[in-house]
């Protein structure tokens, strides 16, 4: 009998890659979107596009306890991902309400109605590296405390200490994923790699002159998606849940990444930056490093997608992107 899985999030960046994954290892794959995207499909669902008619959509809220019990009554899965978050750090910043609410309350009945209508359910918890925030320690692993710095990472961590304490009180099958930066060419146009690529296509193709950018020196470890959708579905696939790190074990700076990703279209980055200090964040994640050895060990995962080939990635994907919508 094929697996069932429901994703939450399926329309962004990791949600679009894993339900691509999982229909090649035929699961029937159900997602959760909001209802607004049925009324907008071209935009909203553009990252679904090629596989709209092999998945299941259900409209919800992750701020309805109800309506999340309802469609897990329905349909019954074996694995959920729970992806759905407002996932923008900046954002977090000016409207830390709402990042709370969603990104805390969404994942707090996720697991509460898996706990009463589906204790079988296996559960995915997209935590993240912003969790390290202000690191205690270099580079970060399981252990490392946290110090988050934003809305964003406090709802992160306490997602997490949600998911640990269902797993220990209630026995049931769940795990956080801490997961370090992962981008690609379906990263969402405010995060600066896609900001960087989308410019650089703009810019080589006439269409935009400079990008303003924020700090240029903050450190990242930068991964591709499509290897870290990988992983979540490996930490499923266990007989004891865990929580693991996922990174690359490299680190780079944004100039890093400009530098890069300019020279791919034969550029020089210094003519084509400049700096808003109005892109500064009030409380900055200056550097992260992630040890993903944990992972490496039990799950026999690692990253395959190198910095450079990602950036390459970005750059070519995004240069067809421009010629093709003029955007
Ligand atoms: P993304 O592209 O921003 O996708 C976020 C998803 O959450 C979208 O499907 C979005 O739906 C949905 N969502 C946002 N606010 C919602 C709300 N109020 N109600 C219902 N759905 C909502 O993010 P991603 O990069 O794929 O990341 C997936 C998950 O991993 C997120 O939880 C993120 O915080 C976490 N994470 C990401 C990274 C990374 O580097 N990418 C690293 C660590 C952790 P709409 O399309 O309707 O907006
Ligand atoms: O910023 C600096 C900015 O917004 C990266 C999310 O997926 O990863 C992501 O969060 C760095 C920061 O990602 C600009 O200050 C400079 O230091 O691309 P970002 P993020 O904040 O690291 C984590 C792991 C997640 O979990 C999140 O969901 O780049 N930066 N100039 C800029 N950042 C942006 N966005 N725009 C700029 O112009």
């Amino acid at each position: 009998m094929a697996k069932i899985a429901l994703i939450t999030g399926i329309t962004g960046q990791d949600g679009s890659y894993l339900a691509e994954f999982l229909l090649k290892k035929r699961y029937k794959v159900h997602g959760i979107i909001r209802r607004v995207a049925l009324e907008d499909k071209t935009h909203r669902l553009w990252r679904l596009r090629k596989i709209l008619k092999k998945i299941t959509l259900h409209a919800a809220s992750l701020e309805s306890y109800a309506s999340l019990v309802k469609i897990i009554q329905r349909v019954k899965p074996n694995e959920i991902y729970h992806l759905g978050a407002q996932s923008y750090v900046d954002y977090s910043f000016k409207d830390e309400f709402s990042t709370l609410n969603t990104n805390i309350n969404g994942t707090h009945y996720l697991l509460s109605a898996i706990k009463d209508f589906s204790p079988k359910s296996k559960f995915y918890f997209a935590g993240s590296s912003e969790m390290f925030g202000k690191v205690k320690k270099v580079p970060q692993n399981e252990n490392t405390p946290f110090y988050p710095r934003s809305a964003y990472g406090i709802s992160k961590v306490t997602g997490h200490d949600l998911t640990r304490n269902y797993r220990e009180a209630y026995n049931l099958y769940c795990c956080t994923g801490i997961l370090f930066n992962h981008e690609s060419p379906r990263r969402g146009f405010e995060f600066v790699t896609r900001k960087i690529s989308h410019s650089v296509a703009r810019i080589k193709l006439g269409l935009q002159r400079k990008v303003i950018l924020g700090n240029l020196e903050a450190k990242r470890d930068w991964g591709h998606a499509k290897d870290y959708v990988e992983a979540m579905w490996m930490m499923l696939q266990k007989k004891k849940p865990d929580d693991f790190v996922i990174a690359t074990g490299k680190q780079h700076s944004v100039r890093d990444f400009a530098k890069l990703a300019f020279s791919m279209v034969g550029l020089n980055y210094k003519k084509y930056i400049e700096i808003d200090k109005n892109l500064l964040r009030p409380a900055e994640v200056q550097t992260l490093l992630g040890d993903y050895s944990k992972a490496k060990r039990v799950l026999k995962w690692k990253p395959k997608i190198l910095f450079k080939n990602l950036v390459r990635d970005m750059v070519e994907s995004d240069i067809k992107f421009v010629k093709r919508s003029g955007y």
